[in-house]
C-alpha cells in the first residue's frame, strides 16, 4: 500500500469511527480542512518539477475523490440511522381502534314530549309555556300535596293555568268587545312541562312530566274529546290495537269528569287497563274566566302523564331509572 492508499483507508477508518454528523465534521477537517492532510500533501509539491507535479496532484486529487466519496457514504449512512431512530421512537400503531367522541342525545322524556307536540301540533294545537299562578286559597292546590320553597313560592303540581292564561291572551286579541266572541277562531293549545307533587315510588316521582290540553270553541263535544285523546294514543303508541275507556272521576275545572284509561289489544301489555291522564268538559264558570260566554263557547281538556307514556312507549317498569342519570340506561334511547 503507498502513502496515498494508506491515508484514504485511515481517513475511511475516521469516517466510520464518527457516530454523530459533529464527529463526522471534525474527522472531515483532519483529512479535507484547510489544515488537513490533503492540503498538506498539495503544498509539499512546492518544490516538484512541472512533471512531477501532473503526476504527484493527480494521485493526490484521486486520494481527496476517494475521501470525499468515504465522507458522503459516512454521511448517508448517518442520516439513514437518525431516520431510523426518529421512525422508531415516533411509531404509530395505525390498527389501534380510534377515539370515539361521546355523542350525546335527548333523553327519553324529552322525545316524549317532541312527539306529543308533534302529534298535538298536526291537529292544530298550540304550545303554550309558562309558570304556575294559583292564588293561596284557590281550591285546585288542595287535591295534591304541595311543595313550597323559600319566599312563599309553590312549585306547579299542574300545568292548568298555563292554558288559562293563553286562553285569556287568545280572546283578548281576537275578541270584539261587541260580539262576545263569536267568529274568535277556536283556542286549542297543550301546556307541557314539568310539575312537582309529594310523591315517590317506582311509579310516582316528586317531580314529573304533564301535558294537558285544551279545546274551546263555539260546537266542541265530549265525542271530540275521545276522537282527539283516541287518536293521539293510537298514533303516538303507532298502534290501532288499542282502546280507550272514559271512566267518571272528579276534576277540579271540568263537569262532567273522567279518568282516562287505555288497553292494548296485543303486544306485552295486552289486556291491561292503564290509567294515562284525566279530562272533562270544562266547567262554565272556567270558560267565564277567559272571558267567553259560556253558553256560546264550550270544549274540553285534558292531562296525561309523559312520564307514564314513556314508560309504557319503551317497556320501561319503573319511572326512578328516568332520573338517575346513569348512562347505560339512557343511551339505550339514542
Ligand atoms: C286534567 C284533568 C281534567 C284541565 C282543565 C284545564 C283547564 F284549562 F280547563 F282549566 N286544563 N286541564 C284538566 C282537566 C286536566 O289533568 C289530569
Amino acid at each position: 500500500m503507498n502513502e496515498l492508499d494508506t491515508l484514504v483507508e485511515s481517513a475511511r477508518q475516521s469516517f466510520l469511527q464518527a457516530q454523530t454528523p459533529a464527529d463526522l465534521e471534525n474527522a472531515k477537517a483532519q483529512f479535507l480542512g484547510k489544515a488537513g492532510r490533503i492540503t498538506e500533501l498539495m503544498k509539499g509539491m512546492a518544490a516538484l518539477s512541472v512533471e512531477d507535479k501532473k503526476t504527484r496532484g493527480a494521485a493526490i486529487n484521486i486520494a481527496k475523490q476517494a475521501i470525499e466519496a468515504a465522507l458522503n457514504d459516512r454521511r448517508q449512512a448517518l442520516a439513514d440511522a437518525e431516520l431510523q431512530a426518529q421512525l422508531k421512537a415516533e411509531a404509530l400503531d395505525v390498527t389501534l381502534p380510534g377515539r370515539s367522541a361521546n355523542v350525546g342525545g335527548l333523553h327519553p322524556i324529552s322525545l316524549t314530549l317532541e312527539r306529543v307536540e308533534n302529534i298535538f301540533g298536526s291537529m292544530g294545537f298550540e304550545v303554550a309555556q309558562g309558570p304556575l299562578n294559583t292564588p293561596e286559597d284557590h281550591p285546585a292546590r288542595s287535591m295534591h300535596d304541595t311543595f313550597y320553597v323559600e319566599g312563599g313560592h309553590l312549585l306547579r303540581t299542574h300545568t292548568s293555568p298555563m292554558q288559562i292564561r293563553h286562553a285569556v291572551q287568545h280572546v283578548k286579541r281576537y275578541r270584539n268587545p261587541l260580539d262576545a266572541g263569536q267568529g274568535m277562531p277556536e283556542i286549542r293549545v297543550i301546556a307541557p312541562g314539568r310539575t312537582y307533587r309529594v310523591d315517590s315510588d317506582a311509579t310516582h316521582s316528586p317531580m314529573f312530566h304533564q301535558c294537558e290540553g285544551l279545546w274551546i270553541g263555539e260546537n266542541v263535544s265530549f265525542k271530540d274529546l275521545k276522537v282527539v285523546v283516541t287518536d293521539f294514543c293510537r298514533t303516538f303508541f303507532e298502534s290501532d290495537d288499542l282502546v280507550l275507556r272514559f271512566r267518571p272521576s272528579f276534576f277540579p275545572f271540568t263537569e262532567p269528569s273522567a279518568e282516562i284509561d287505555i288497553q292494548f289489544q296485543s303486544g306485552p301489555l295486552a289486556g291491561r287497563w292503564l290509567e294515562v291522564g284525566g279530562s272533562g268538559q270544562v266547567h262554565p264558570n272556567v270558560v267565564r274566566n277567559m272571558g267567553l260566554d259560556p253558553e256560546g263557547f264550550i270544549g274540553f281538556a285534558f292531562g296525561m302523564g309523559m312520564d307514564r307514556f314513556t314508560m309504557l312507549r319503551y317497556g320501561v317498569n319503573d319511572l326512578r331509572l328516568f332520573f338517575d342519570g346513569d348512562v347505560r340506561f339512557l343511551s339505550q334511547f339514542q
